[in-house]
């Protein structure tokens, strides 16, 4: 099929290859690997950009408490289905354009998951724009220790990363930069197959969702917050971040050592890739996403003793760990809208 000059035949193909690109968002069906990053919007310094918020981390706190005094937020419970509603009313209550993303999903086992992604917009007709996530559902089973009666509360896994970004919704409502911004809650992240059998997909169902439906204008890059609260939190730099997002890895981190309550938290440590919503957020939508989440070699337990115990309750829940990320995420946004991130 080589020719020495294009024939018109191609010059015909290119033409509508640039025609479908310039008019059409969803071209992920006609490639078979993954779907193309949103076109790269080119940055200018705004001297008019607004100051960076001081991150309060006793408004975080508040806030992963009350979802924790929800109950555990399993799927298909009362409890879980409340908390969301208190999430829509949050961030409605921070001028956030506020949608329920509602699906249901087989779990692993057949159970029929009902979930609701749950989404602040600001600025939603912004076509540069950055999406901040994390998970609001509990995992079901403690199938992390052998007590048959162990509860999983979620307060780091789950609540800490929603806390900390309902912090950030509140002050995007009090003062919105100049960028789009969407907070996401993934819900069904942590409904994974338990046991022996490694079913990789039976995990993040919601971010598998929202990946899949991504409409424009689609973000350019994202941020995932994972177990984000406990005390001596580590955050190494985790593989499919690096792998797919490496310079946003790189901003990030430098960011977090640049600001005395960030530093000591954020390491050089290169973690294996985690399965986590950033993987299937990036693997559906084609968008580049990293995770900021407490795993290292130095944990006993890698992600920390408490994970999928019954030790996930407030008494693990640092204040400084949450001002850590927060305040890291919070310029990173800001910095962003000023161009000089
Ligand atoms: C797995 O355990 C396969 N991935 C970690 C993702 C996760 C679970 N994050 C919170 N809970
Ligand atoms: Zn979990």
């Amino acid at each position: 099929m080589l020719t020495p000059r294009p024939s018109f035949v191609a010059v015909l193909f290119v033409l509508a290859g640039l025609l479908t690109f310039s008019s059409c968002e969803d071209d992920a069906a006609s490639t078979s690997t993954a779907p193309a990053p949103p076109p790269k919007i080119t940055r200018e310094v705004d001297p008019n950009a607004k100051p960076v918020p001081r991150f309060d981390a006793d408004s975080a706190y508040a806030f992963v408490a009350k979802q924790v005094a929800f109950g555990p937020r399993v799927m298909n419970t009362p409890a879980h289905d409340a908390t969301g509603d208190w999430l829509v009313a949050k961030l409605k209550s921070f001028g956030a354009a506020v949608e329920e993303q509602k699906f249901t999903v087989p779990a692993y086992d057949g159970t029929p998951l009902k979930s609701t992604n749950i989404i602040g917009r600001y600025n939603p007709e912004n076509e540069y724009r950055i999406i901040l996530a994390a998970h609001w559902d509990t995992r079901h089973v403690a199938d992390q220790t052998d007590d048959p009666s162990a509860v999983v509360e979620g307060a780091d896994d789950g609540a800490s990363g929603v806390g900390v970004l309902l912090e950030i919704a509140r002050h995007l409502g009090l003062s919105t930069p100049n960028i789009g911004v969407d907070i996401v809650f993934f819900d069904a992240e942590d409904y994974g197959q338990p046991g022996e059998v490694y079913n990789q997909d039976s995990w993040g169902l919601g971010s598998q969702y929202y990946g899949k439906n991504l409409k424009a204008p689609k973000p350019q890059y994202g941020i995932l917050l994972d177990m984000v609260g406990a005390k001596n939190a580590r955050f190494g730099r985790e593989g499919y971040s690096t792998q797919n997002a490496p310079m946003l890895v790189d901003k990030v981190w430098r960011l977090a050592k640049g600001l005395p309550m960030s530093a000591a938290y954020f390491t050089d440590e290169k973690l294996q890739p985690l399965t986590d919503d950033h993987f299937f957020f990036m693997r559906e939508s084609g968008v580049p996403m990293i995770d900021i989440i407490n795993f290292s070699r130095t944990n006993t337990r890698g992600f920390g003793d408490h994970w999928h115990t019954g030790n996930d309750g407030m008494d693990i829940i640092d204040k400084n760990t949450l001002r850590a990320v927060g305040q890291v995420v919070v310029a990173a946004v800001y910095r962003d809208a000023a161009g000089t991130f």
